[in-house]
């Protein structure tokens, strides 16, 4: 028993990357702010800043639902709310996704968790905007929009396609407004959210447990994009944590444990793949693709929260040998560099072209890093063997629970 728990310790409170400086975050920030314009990268943005900022709100919490009908000081929203007021000013009124005409299904509602927190937090209780946009989206997911055959909701609203990134979309957002709605609905929209991931990975998920990027409809992407299975990881695992923070978590025991392994099976098949310097490269598996610091971020990210959750760090030291190639990708401006052009899925990106998501993802795994209290205590020391972290014997290697700390890297 007792050497059981020192091999699990030895794994799982390794240090540790020191992280980056807050000066560094908040141009991260900043630079996210200016740059996310799209659908799918204000949702993004709205998620990363709420877990960055506002970390007891987010579903990552225990106390996430209901959240405060009241923030009290300490509980800053204003970014988030901010997004969905932009969305909202901007849509006209006879459309039911948040955002007309988009093209993509799935990306709008990317924005509906902010859309309903400023509806359960708005001081004007007669404002109904927020509460209507939201309902209005919700039914065009699952009245109007197209289905495949096996019922899962299309991410194009022209014609039925799956798109791994649907599910950091969409899912998460069904399953936020049942958590907060109570009842038969909760249930039932749990459910869905569910069986969309179910879904999702049926239609995507090969052999080996990565998943294609696009399939069904007039064109396909087989490819493993990194960041479509950062999508379809980091979006089961925002179900799986809105399910285990609900009052039914106790109903969905064994969806949290199917997503628990779905979500697994994508971490573990990509970090097999894991370059010597911590990258991902953007088609995982196909060794002449380019390097993304971008997904690599992403499923940093996942890894640093499942290993939270399940409280198996096995995949953290890929993750920490991650976590310091994302930091050193990011330039002295705040912006992550050597991404994937989030545009075309398979080309650079380039100086003029950054990647409002990566932004967004370097804001998550830092939030994720510092949720699970990888905070080392010598800041100075670092992991100066460069192994990523796995080194549990070193004597300066010290876990210390210290929430909301940032430490200076150098
Ligand atoms: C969750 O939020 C509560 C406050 O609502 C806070 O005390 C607690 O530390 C948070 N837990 C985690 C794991 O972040
Ligand atoms: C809340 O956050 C916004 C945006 O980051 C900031 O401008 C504002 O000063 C903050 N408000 C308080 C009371 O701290
Ligand atoms: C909007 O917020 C109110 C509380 O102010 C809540 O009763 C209502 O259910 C919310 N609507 C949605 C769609 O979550
Ligand atoms: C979980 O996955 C197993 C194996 O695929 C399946 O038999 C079971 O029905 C799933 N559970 C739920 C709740 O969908
Ligand atoms: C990391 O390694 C990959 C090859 O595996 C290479 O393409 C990439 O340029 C390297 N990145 C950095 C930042 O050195
Ligand atoms: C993550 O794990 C740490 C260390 O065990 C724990 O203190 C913390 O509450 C966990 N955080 C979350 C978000 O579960
Ligand atoms: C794996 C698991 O079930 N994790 C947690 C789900 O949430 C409850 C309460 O918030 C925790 O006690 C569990 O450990």
């Amino acid at each position: 028993m007792a050497s059981k728990l020192l091999s699990f310790l030895s794994t799982y409170l390794v240090v540790v990357n020191a992280s980056l400086d807050s000066s560094a975050i908040a141009s991260v920030r900043q630079n996210l702010l200016n740059s996310a314009t799209l659908s799918w990268e204000l949702g993004t943005a709205a998620e990363a800043l709420l877990e960055l900022e506002c970390p007891t709100l987010s579903v990552f919490n225990q106390s996430a639902f209901p959240p405060p009908y009241q923030l009290n000081d300490g509980l800053n929203i204003t970014d988030v709310v901010n997004i969905a007021n932009n969305v909202l000013a901007a849509k006209t009124t006879d459309s039911l996704p948040l955002i007309d005409n988009d093209g993509a299904v799935g990306d709008p509602a990317s924005v509906g968790v902010a859309v309903l927190l400023a509806n359960w937090t708005k001081s004007d209780l007669t404002n109904t905007a927020y509460s209507t946009a939201a309902g209005n989206q919700l039914n065009y997911l699952l009245n109007v929009a197209p289905r495949t055959a096996s019922g899962a909701i299309s991410h194009r609203a022209d014609e039925a396609q799956l798109w791994a990134d649907f599910v950091y979309m969409a899912p998460p957002f069904i399953a936020y407004f049942g958590s907060l709605q109570g009842g038969d609905g909760e249930t039932s929209l749990l459910q869905i959210a569910y069986e969309q991931c179910s879904l999702y990975r049926d239609g995507l998920r090969d052999e080996g447990g990565l998943w294609r990027h696009v399939a069904q409809g007039s064109w396909q992407d087989n490819t493993h994009w990194a960041t479509g299975n950062g999508w379809a990881a980091a979006g089961m695992l925002r179900v799986l944590e809105t399910l285990n923070h609900t009052s039914q978590a106790q109903n969905f025991v064994d969806h949290r444990a199917n997503l628990t392994s779905w979500i697994e099976e994508i971490i573990l098949a990509a970090w097999q793949h894991q370059s010597e310097n911590g990258t991902l490269l953007n088609v995982i598996d196909d060794p002449s693709s380019f390097a993304d610091s971008a997904g690599t971020a992403l499923l940093a990210y996942v890894t640093y929260r499942m290993a939270n959750y399940t409280g198996n760090g096995a995949l953290i030291p890929y993750a920490n040998k991650a976590l310091r190639l994302v930091e050193d990708s990011i330039d002295s401006e705040g912006w992550l560099r050597n991404t994937v052009n989030p545009y075309t899925f398979n080309t650079p990106s380039t100086l003029e072209v950054p990647s409002p998501e990566g932004q967004a993802f370097v804001l998550l795994l830092h939030s994720a890093w510092r949720d699970a209290n990888m905070i080392e205590s010598n800041a100075g020391d670092g992991d100066s063997n460069g192994d990523s972290g796995n080194d549990g014997d070193n004597g300066d290697d010290t876990l210390i629970a210290q929430k909301c700390r940032l430490v200076r890297r150098r």
